[in-house]
């Protein structure tokens, strides 16, 4: 077995240091998780997660007037801002990719929002499971990862790695007697179950078929919007609204404002 980076083998790079990049970049939001965190997580290939310690997981945050715009389905504003965030997303996490393995180390960058199985609607990994672990926020009623600072209106990227950057720590769900997500939900898709960590599967916190229906069989054949969107639950949960003045862009990145 290969032996394990040290941050002190990696010249130049350590948590801190990512951090302040990957926000000079565009990051609103950015955390480590330790992969030990998502033992027993299901990956494509099964051996994903294989050889690497660590996963940096990265937010970027979604334009406040396109979500406020969404009332009961998405809009083709929302269908565009989409797209646009997700090539951030990337953009972010070849960036980080190739920062760390020019400092020596091997990383990973996955994809914000490609479908591998059709069938059974997943991808490589959850990025909100990783973001759960990075301590970006915790995961919602309405199965989402919800931040303090930006509450669902952030799309997420990973990028695994095996430097030994240091980790942070999850998050207290705060959903607490909120509703907002099950009431809206066009699909009253939103069973209303909360979690302390998450939940065991989809169907624990939703009716996933009638979200699945919804977005796939119904929103998608709206004029001008493409590609699995919806946004009811994104725009309506008080966190996002209540963060707008904050903000995750001037100082909400998880651990990235003090060197310790
Ligand atoms: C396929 C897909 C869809 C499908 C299926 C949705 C689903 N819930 O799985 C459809 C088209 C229906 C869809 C809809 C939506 N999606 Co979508 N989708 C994806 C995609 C590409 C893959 C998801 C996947 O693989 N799911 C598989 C299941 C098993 O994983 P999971 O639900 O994410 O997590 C489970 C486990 O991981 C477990 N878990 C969590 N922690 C741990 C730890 C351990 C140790 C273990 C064992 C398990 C575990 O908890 C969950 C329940 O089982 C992801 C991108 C990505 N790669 O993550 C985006 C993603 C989840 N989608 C996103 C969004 C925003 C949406 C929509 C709001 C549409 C929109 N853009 O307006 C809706 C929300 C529906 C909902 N309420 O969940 C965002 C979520 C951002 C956020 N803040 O949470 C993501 C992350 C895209 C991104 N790059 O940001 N989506
Ligand atoms: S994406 Fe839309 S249909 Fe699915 S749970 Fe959220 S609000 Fe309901
Ligand atoms: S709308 Fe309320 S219940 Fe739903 S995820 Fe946000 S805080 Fe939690």
């Amino acid at each position: 077995m290969l032996p394990r980076l040290k941050t002190e083998d990696v010249r130049g790079i350590d948590a801190y240091g990512l951090k302040h990049r990957a926000r000079g970049w565009g990051a609103s939001l950015i955390g480590v998780a330790d992969l030990e965190r998502l033992r027993g997580i299901q990956t494509e290939p099964a051996d994903l997660l294989s050889g690497f310690t660590r996963a940096v997981s990265l937010g970027v945050r979604l334009s406040d007037p396109v979500l406020d715009a969404i009332v009961d389905q998405p809009t083709p504003l929302y269908a565009q801002h989409y797209q646009k965030v997700n090539a951030l997303l990337d953009d972010l996490a070849l960036r980080v990719s190739l920062a760390l393995q020019s400092a020596g180390g091997r990383a990973l960058p996955l994809p914000a929002s490609q479908v591998l199985d059709a069938a059974n609607l997943t991808s490589y990994l959850s990025h909100k499971a990783v973001a759960l672990a990075a301590g970006l926020g915790w995961q919602g009623k309405s199965l989402l990862l919800v931040t303090p600072q930006c509450g669902p209106r952030v799309r997420l990227v990973t990028v695994l790695t095996d430097v030994d950057l240091a980790p942070d720590t999850p998050l207290a769900n705060r959903c607490g007697h909120c509703r907002a997500c099950t009431e809206a939900c066009p699909a009253q898709a939103i069973r209303g179950v909360n979690t302390t960590s998450h939940y065991a599967s989809r169907e624990e916190a939703l009716f996933f078929d009638r979200c699945r229906t919804k977005v796939l069989d119904e929103f998608a054949k709206l004029p001008h919007i493409s590609g699995g969107i919806c946004g009811v639950c994104v725009s309506v949960c008080p966190f996002g609204k209540r963060g707008g003045k904050k903000g995750c862009n001037r100082g909400g990145s998880r651990g990235a404002s003090k060197r310790p």
